[in-house]
């Protein structure tokens, strides 16, 4: 771990080498950072550890710093399939850091523009799999919200207090979740402050699913879409993503476009020709 005097600054991440260390098959590369923990679980997946356990993962501005950093470093990583974000037993995250919020002003976070690089998580091209134990409250949840899919534990709460702080959600959760769960329930959550279960989170509809081991079932998942044709999966996630702001005719056309355009990939020929000659495809992300 850096110690304290480490002052993370944009500029000090641009200049952090961006060539891990090699140990086997598997690539470390944690020890840049303070605030979360990164591994190969194996070479086509990234792991992202929330690493704040005294404040159970409290969102501040260096640790998010490093997040986005850590993220585009995976995503521009020809060998990387697929990502996995994920926090503690105890806590995913439990929203932004209330501590380093507290005192400001409005002059400083509007001239500052507060939380906007909050949500570059939302702009990366590779599927995010949020693995949630524990709490995921406020930006916590928002940014499980932001993630592609949401596996959670039977002990995963998520929730948006930020009522009980005088505030409302500022990354999206206001938004997403009316997408993800209907009105109704996004207002009560929104106006209440009320914590959900995993289980009823999963009768809603906003998570995938509930399962024990979490973390082991993300990277499984995402082992098996690291093991798809790579420009189908970056499509796929494309055009699911363009259903959020496209009405459902121009979303039905952009996905029929993306999919013609996928006849262009040597993925195509190859995953349609081994299923004729029953054999497994081997793609080779062209
Ligand atoms: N910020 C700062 N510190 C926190 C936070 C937080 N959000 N949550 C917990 N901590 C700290 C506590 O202060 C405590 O520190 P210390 O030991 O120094 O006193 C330590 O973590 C452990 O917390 P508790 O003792 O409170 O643990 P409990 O098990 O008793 O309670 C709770 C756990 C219920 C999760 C409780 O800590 C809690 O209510 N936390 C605050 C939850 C909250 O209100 N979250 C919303 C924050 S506002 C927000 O997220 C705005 C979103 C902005 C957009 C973000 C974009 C991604």
């Amino acid at each position: 771990m850096f110690s304290r005097a480490f002052q993370i600054t944009t500029t000090a991440l641009r200049t952090v080498s961006r060539k891990p260390s090699v140990i086997g098959t598997i690539r470390l590369m944690s020890t840049q950072y303070e605030h979360i923990l990164t591994s190969r679980p194996n070479p086509s997946v990234a792991l992202i550890t929330l690493n704040r356990p005294k404040a159970l993962n409290a969102l501040s501005t260096p640790l998010f710093l490093e997040l986005n950093k850590a993220l585009f470093d995976a995503d521009a990583d020809q060998a990387v399939g697929a990502i996995v974000l994920t926090g503690s037993d105890k806590a995913f995250a439990a929203g932004a850091d209330i501590k380093e919020m507290k005192d400001k002003e409005f002059s400083d976070v509007y001239k500052n523009n507060f939380l906007a690089n909050w949500g570059e998580l939302s702009r990366l091209r590779k599927p995010v799999i949020a693995a949630v134990s524990g709490y995921a409250l406020g930006g916590g949840c928002e940014l499980a919200l932001m993630c592609d899919i949401i596996l959670a534990s039977p002990t995963a709460k998520f929730g948006q207090p930020e009522i009980n702080l005088g505030v409302i959600p500022g990354g999206g959760g206001s938004q997403r979740l009316v997408h993800a769960i209907g009105k109704s329930r996004a207002m009560e959550l929104v106006l209440t402050g009320r914590m959900v279960s995993a289980q009823e989170a999963d009768q809603w509809g906003m998570i995938s699913r509930v399962t024990d081991n979490v973390v082991e079932e993300a990277i499984k998942m995402a082992t098996e879409i690291s093991s798809k044709g790579q420009l189908a999966v970056q499509a796929g996630k494309e055009v699911v993503n363009a259903g959020y702001e496209l009405t459902l005719a121009e979303g039905l056309r952009f996905e029929r476009r993306t999919f013609h355009g996928l006849f262009a990939t040597k993925d195509q020929k190859e995953g349609m020709a081994a299923f004729a000659e029953k054999r497994k495809a081997e793609f080779t992300h062209s």
